[in-house]
């Protein structure tokens, strides 16, 4: 073999079977309809902000904070776990040519189902109004706190069914490198059971006992630091799944081809490293934590910010390989030829653009002293909604234009509607954002009922209106998606769909001398997570372990 000729998997003429499309399916429709369910009380909250009160038409909430937990846990929680329990696997599974384990889809599915009832019941009930944080010492019934644990364990079990895959092509596979879409579909999901494990350790061994009564007491500052200690990894365990299709699927979808492979592996590989040593960052004002560890989690959060950075680099530059293929001129001539026509691709380049200002918002969030200007406020929600809310969400979006069609064989219905779906609800976050992180600035709160705040300052008054409009442009945009997705399962047209995944070739790699084939082994690149998550959490955990197990629960709703 000649230097820089590649050994690559030939994964044509593999479809998966019927029933195994069947699961990843209704996976996926779990996190649709949560999707939907979720953004109703998001209209509320939008609109509460300036100064309209819709809540009194929702007569089944008893409060606005259990509302609020509705639409976190849906949207933030259950949406993006059921997209990736679905997506990964399947990617992986067509990315080798390999059937998946069938017992482990059911039961990942099975869990998924049970841990929805379960968190359905509390909240519905109003006995987890928690909000998604779920912060001790607010206290929340204990079907609340298992329910989360088994959707997490679904992503598990979802992961498993991914090792054994991959294992059972290396194993006919040794010495062929594994190809780049399934590479970052398990790195995704490695780099999320590391960071689940400290959530797991909060619910299993404190917050579920003391919900049960088998405790009577827990420390609010472990668990808030067990909290963030998965929960900023969280964030990227939402992304990794949509930065998959990004970088896998899109380039094909405009056209063009994925820049480099080498550096789409190293990408995924910092995102395994330095996606978890950087929770303090959600603490800044949190006493007990020294200001050193503060510091060294910033430092690490300008780390995590790189992947990202070379990101955009690098999916500009595929989308202008599109253009360009399709006739593009000029310095900016081939963003008009981007086939604009695609409602699965619009979606995704949409949210795209959006997070380039969800990215210069966490920059300005991860600076210390910018932090204690924000932190708390209405700039936070203006932030995450134009990250998870679209950057992800968007993304979710579009890949459902493609991947419900191919799941249901159906072609997707009302192309006009999915694209005005996607613009409707960008135009209306990116005036959300606007007005919340005007407002912000200006010290208007976050997770705040504010049609009721007796505290209201007029000074609101235009953030506020903003908040409202673009939030009412959002719900509509849902719902848009909403009847495309419902109209294209029921009455979409037989077999017009697309009959494989929108697979995208690299004009660089992959490579299988030197050093590039060491990229691959995750299992050495955990090891590394490890340890860097070790020497970023250990000092702080060895001076207040073991628990202060100092306050009782408190349900003040
Ligand atoms: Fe964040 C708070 C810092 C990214 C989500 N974040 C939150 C919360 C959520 C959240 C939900 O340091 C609130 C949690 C709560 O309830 O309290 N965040 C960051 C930083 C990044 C970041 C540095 N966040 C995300 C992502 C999220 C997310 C991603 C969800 C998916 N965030 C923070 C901090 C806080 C925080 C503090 C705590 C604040 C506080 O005080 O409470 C970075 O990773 C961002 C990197 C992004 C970029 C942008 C790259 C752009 C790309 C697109 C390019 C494509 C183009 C297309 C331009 C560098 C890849 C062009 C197309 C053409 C046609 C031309
Ligand atoms: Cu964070």
């Amino acid at each position: 073999m000649s230097a820089g000729t590649a050994t690559v998997f030939d994964p044509t003429g593999f479809e998966l079977p019927d029933g195994q499309r069947r699961v990843l399916r209704w996976t996926l429709y779990i996190g649709y309809f949560a999707l939907v369910a979720g953004v109703f009380h998001g209209l509320a909250q939008a609109l509460s902000y300036a100064q309209i009160d819709i809540l009194k038409y929702f007569p089944f909430l008893e409060s606005y904070y259990q509302g609020l937990t509705v639409h976190g846990v849906t949207n933030a929680l259950i949406l993006t776990f059921s997209f990736s329990n679905a997506f990964l696997p399947l990617m992986i599974s067509r990315a080798l040519s390999q059937k998946l384990v069938s017992s482990l889809l059911w039961t990942s599915f099975i869990l998924m189902v049970l841990g929805n009832v379960l968190v359905f019941y509390a909240v519905t009930t109003n006995q987890a109004s928690v909000l998604y944080t779920a912060y001790a010492p607010l206290q929340a019934h204990w079907s609340f706190y298992v329910g989360l644990v088994l959707i997490v364990v679904s992503t598990w079990v979802a992961l498993l069914n991914m090792i054994i895959v991959y294992r059972r092509w290396r194993g006919a596979h040794p010495d062929v490198r594994v190809p780049l879409l399934a590479f970052i579909s398990l790195a995704s999901y490695a780099m999320w059971f590391l960071a689940s494990l400290p959530i797991a350790v909060s619910f299993l061994g404190f917050l579920i006992p003391w919900s049960l009564g088998l405790i009577d007491k827990v420390d609010p500052l472990l668990n808030r630091t067990l909290f963030w200690f998965t929960g900023h990894a969280i964030v990227y365990a939402w992304l990794l799944p949509a930065y998959v299709s990004w970088y896998a699927l899109v380039p094909r979808q405009a056209g063009g081809k994925l820049m480099s492979d080498t550096l789409t592996r190293f990408v995924f590989i910092l995102f395994l490293l330095l996606s978890i040593p950087t929770g303090f960052h959600h603490q800044y004002t949190d006493p007990g934590i020294s200001t050193g560890m503060k510091a060294v989690h910033a430092v690490l959060t300008f780390g995590v910010f790189f992947p990202s950075l070379a990101t955009a680099f690098s999916v500009v530059a595929a989308l202008e390989m599109g253009g360009r293929a399709r006739g593009g001129r000029g310095l900016l001539g081939w963003i008009r030829r981007l086939p604009w026509g695609d409602a699965s691709l619009t979606a995704q380049i949409l949210a795209m653009v959006t997070f380039v200002f969800g990215g210069i918002t966490g920059l300005i969030n991860a600076s210390y002293t910018l932090n204690l200007v924000i932190h708390n406020t209405s700039w936070i929600p203006g932030h995450f909604h134009m990250t998870v809310g679209s950057a992800v969400g968007l993304t979710l979006v579009g890949v459902a234009y493609w991947l419900i069609p191919y799941l249901t064989g159906r072609q997707l219905w009302g192309r006009g509607l999915a694209l005005a779906s996607s613009w409707v609800y960008t135009i209306g976050v990116l005036i959300f954002a606007r007005g919340m992180s005007s407002a912000g600035l200006e010290g208007m709160p976050r997770r705040t009922y504010m049609a009721q705040a007796p505290y209201y300052q007029s000074q609101w008054d235009l953030g506020g209106m903003l908040t409202g409009i673009g939030g009412t442009l959002m719900f509509l945009g849902i719902i848009f998606f909403f009847i495309v997705i419902v109209a294209t399962i029921l009455v979409g047209k037989k077999g017009a769909a697309p009959k494989d995944i929108p697979w995208s070739e690299s004009l660089h790699g992959p490579v299988s001398e030197g050093w590039a084939p060491r990229l691959d082994r995750i299992g050495v690149w955990s090891l590394v997570a490890v340890v860097l998550i070790l020497i970023a959490y250990s000092p702080w955990f060895v001076s207040n372990l073991p628990p202060r197990l100092i306050s009782p629960g408190f349900s003040i709703w």
